[in-house]
């Protein structure tokens, strides 16, 4: 069993200083809203609701983060899973556009205890312009990113394989970048993707 089906509610959080102090590794998530963040979060934690998901964008304005139970210590998280607010939500005004830059490009920009970052994209969209601008803030942190291409089920085999190249090729910028089709529903890239976030979360020291 994977250590991330142990996750559950820990905190919401509006503004940078609501959030706890950085004390254990996070893995956040972060994507345009409707790309299939919470829907992400809920397969991989092998939970159907544990983040909220819905056919209404714009539903997640909060920091959500889940906390993993660290099996030593009862009081203790050996990690947490942050649910950003979505972006590109074209109903929203301009003063809730400028929050969401405070709020993203701080917390990516600032936060010690960030270990990676999970940077989703609809396979069908690729990378928009907000997309670009959170690879900016990205960028400069040198963290590892794991970039799952959702939806990947609509999508035929082959053109999800143009997908990776062509959406590699639009975040060069980003150094340490691993790009995977995903699926919440046909549940493709579920286990690469665990493994990926669970090293992040709790290294494991190969022989
Ligand atoms: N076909 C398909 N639909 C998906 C997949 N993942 C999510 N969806 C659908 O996409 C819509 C949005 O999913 P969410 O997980 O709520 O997206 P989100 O990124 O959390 O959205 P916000 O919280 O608004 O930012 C929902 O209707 C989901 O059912 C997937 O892998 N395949
Ligand atoms: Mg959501």
């Amino acid at each position: 069993m994977s250590i991330l089906h142990r996750a559950s509610f820990t905190t919401s959080a509006a503004r940078l200083d609501q959030l706890p102090p950085p004390t254990t590794a996070e893995v956040c998530f972060a994507g345009r809203s409707n790309c299939g963040k919470s829907s992400a979060i809920n397969v991989l934690t092998n939970q159907r609701r544990l983040a909220f998901s819905s056919k209404t964008p714009g539903r997640t304005r909060l920091i959500n983060l889940f906390g993993i139970p660290d099996p030593l210590d009862p009081e203790g998280a050996l990690g947490f899973l942050v649910d950003l607010p979505g972006y590109g939500y074209a109903a929203i005004g301009k003063e809730a556009r400028e929050e969401w830059a405070d709020v993203l490009g701080g917390y990516l920009r600032s936060r010690e205890s960030l270990a990676g970052i999970v940077l989703l994209i609809d396979i069908r969209r690729g990378v928009t312009d907000l997309d670009l601008r959170l690879a900016h803030w990205i960028a400069p942190t040198q963290k590892p990113v794991l970039v799952l291409l959702t939806k990947a089920d609509k999508l035929p085999y082959g053109q999800r394989v143009k997908a990776v190249f062509a959406i590699r090729k639009d975040l060069a910028e980003i150094g340490a970048l691993d790009v995977v089709p995903f699926s919440a529903t046909q549940r493709i890239g579920i286990d690469e993707a665990t493994t990926r976030i669970e090293n992040w979360i709790s290294p494991k020291v190969v022989p």
